[in-house]
Parts: structure tokens; sequence; C-alpha cells
């Protein structure tokens, strides 16, 4: 399982850094909708979902946090997101836990598709049996 992890181009100069960001040309999809969580509790995990098609990059502008990535076909990989200029590409069929926020965290995801519950898995094992069904 690869793990695809952009970095952005920083245009910094005597004032500080700016990160600009455009569909296709920085971001590998239509960015069709941005939000962004904060003031997450200590200890909290959030996600545990996937999603049928959506993909999405997350970019955690402030502070830091982590991400569990789980293909569903027995790899998991954990990723520490704590640059603003550091985006994780998350490809749809991929259950996902954010984790290990710290307190000061923003973190920012740029999603293909426009919000919409039918596209998630929320139940682990619905995953599995999609993710090892659509591959056979
Ligand atoms: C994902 C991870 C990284 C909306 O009304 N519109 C939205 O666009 C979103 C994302 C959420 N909501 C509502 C639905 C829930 O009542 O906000 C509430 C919290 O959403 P959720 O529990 O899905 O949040 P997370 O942090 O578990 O997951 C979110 C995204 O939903 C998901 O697509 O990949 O962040």
């Amino acid at each position: 399982m690869q793990i695809v992890k952009y970095q952005f181009q920083q245009h910094g100069d005597e004032r500080g850094q700016l990160v600009a960001l455009e569909e296709f040309n920085d971001i590998p999809f239509e960015i069709k909708r941005v939000y962004y969580m904060y003031d997450t509790a200590e200890g909290v995990i959030r996600g545990y979902h996937a999603h049928k098609s959506l993909k999405q990059i997350l970019i955690c502008i402030h502070g830091s946090c982590k991400i569990l990535l789980d293909n569903g076909k027995g790899e998991k990989k954990k990723v520490f997101l704590e640059k603003p200029y550091e985006g994780l590409f998350v490809d749809n069929n991929m259950w996902r836990e954010m984790y290990d926020f710290s307190p000061d965290a923003v973190l920012m995801c740029l999603a293909s598709e426009v919000y919409n519950e039918e596209d998630y898995i929320r139940n682990y094992d619905d995953f599995l049996k999609f993710v090892n069904e659509e591959s056979e």
C-alpha cells in the first residue's frame, strides 16, 4: 500500500509563508468541498469509516495529528501530519481514523465530492466485504 504525500510549493518571503492549491495542478481532482476540524478534544478518534467514491487530501494546517489508513486487504499505515505544506492523499475504499490531535490542530480536507452520507461505509465488517468483493 503506497502512501501518497504531496509537498506543496511554499511561497515564502520575509513576511512569512503562503501555500496556494489549484485543482488539477496541485490537487489531482476537482475540489467540490472544503471542510476542516479543530478544537478536537483530547483522546478523541475521528473517522472510523471509508468512502465508496470520495477522494480527499488531508492537510494539517496547524498543529499535528495522526492518520491511520487501512486498505481492508491486510495493509495498514500510520501517517503523522504536522506541516501546513504537506497533503495526504486518501483514496476511496480506504478506512481512515484520525487521532492524537494536538490541542491546536486544524485538519483541513479537500474533497472530490459534495457531502453525501450514502458514500460512507461506517461499519468495518461492511467495509471489508465491500473492498474484498469488489476485487474478486
Ligand atoms: C472523512 C474524514 C477525514 C456535514 O454536514 N458536511 C460535511 O461535509 C462533513 C464532512 C460532515 N458533516 C456533518 C456530518 C456529521 O454530523 O458533520 C458531522 C461530523 O462528520 P463526521 O462524523 O463524518 O466527521 P469525521 O471527522 O468522522 O469524518 C470527516 C468526514 O466526514 C469524512 O469524509 O474522510 O473527516
